[in-house]
């Protein structure tokens, strides 16, 4: 049975593996850019991945690849318009990612209950006021800089305790915007203004992200850094690379999985939970 937004919010205490699937309504996603953009293709595929297992469906209609430009909201709206309702029909939680206040509005209107923002809330004043009064979860990610210049050299000192410090500050920004802490999500942004070494000292050190008290969420899904360390030149050739990925995230205390490859990440969650359980949970 897919999770309810109280078992996701409660993931990392429950150790409930939640997996949530992309569909990217854009023209220009670096996995998928274009091939859902139309709305009977989006729906097909957020069928295909509700079948699959998937637990949430996140729908989001900006791309923020490295050097990718921004999209107004009205934009966003346009491509989401056709594609959400038909979304939210199905058995699964929606997330709607985006970091303007008025797409999350449109979402949350149109039935989505999580809200995700990669800005974690500083793009637009308006993102925590409305998650508070809409009592939508909200994921806050990490990123350094923008999606148009993050991945010119990013640098960090102790890129662990950075992200960590950064995601205490906005969780305390959000809960003094109203948002109880207990519909937080954390996310450490794998990509956004890191370099490999960075997406592997934070995949490594997920625990001491996990000590914030809340679920954390992980997005490798067929990412650079897997490119890069395995030679997989097309990001739809990374599914090996991602299921390492996540396994690795999952046993350091993540749960909630942000993937292209729902099918395969709800088997491999599976059998490692299964894992877990018979060794005493
Ligand atoms: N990664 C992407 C987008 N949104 N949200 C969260 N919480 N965590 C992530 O790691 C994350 C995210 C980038 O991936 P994708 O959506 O596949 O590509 P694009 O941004 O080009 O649409």
């Amino acid at each position: 049975m897919s999770a309810t937004l109280d078992d996701t919010l409660q993931s990392h205490r429950t150790h409930r593996a939640v997996v949530m699937g992309i569909l990217n309504v854009t023209p220009d996603s670096f996995s998928d850019g274009g091939v859902f953009l139309s709305p009977p293709q989006a729906i097909a595929n957020a069928e295909a991945m509700a079948a699959a297992g998937a637990d949430v469906i996140d729908l989001g209609a900006e791309s923020t690849r490295p050097g990718s430009d921004r999209v107004g909201a009205d934009e966003q709206i346009a491509r989401l318009r056709d594609i959400l309702p038909q979304v939210a029909k199905l058995p699964v939680l929606v997330s709607i990612d985006t970091t303007l206040a008025a797409v999350a509005d449109f979402g949350l209107q149109e039935g989505a209950r999580i809200i995700n923002d990669v800005s974690a809330g500083r793009d637009d004043p308006g993102m925590f006021p409305l998650a508070a009064r809409a009592k939508a979860g909200v994921v806050l990610m990490h990123m350094a800089g923008e999606p148009k210049t993050m991945q010119v050299d990013p640098h960090y000192d102790d890129v662990v305790a950075e992200v960590r410090a950064f995601l205490a500050r906005r969780l305390a920004a959000a809960e003094a915007a109203g948002l109880p802490r207990e519909r937080l999500i954390v996310d450490p942004g794998l990509g956004f203004g890191k370099r490999t070494e960075h997406n592997l000292a934070l995949l490594a050190g997920l625990g001491e992200l996990a000590s914030l008290g809340r679920p954390v969420c992980v997005g490798a899904s067929r990412k650079r850094f897997i490119g890069e360390l395995t030679g997989a030149a097309d990001p739809a050739d990374r599914l090996p690379g991602s299921l390492a990925a996540c396994l690795a995230a999952w046993g350091r205390g993540a749960t909630i999985f942000r993937v292209h490859d729902v099918a395969a990440t709800v088997q491999a969650l599976k059998v490692a939970a299964a894992i877990d359980q018979a060794r005493g949970g």
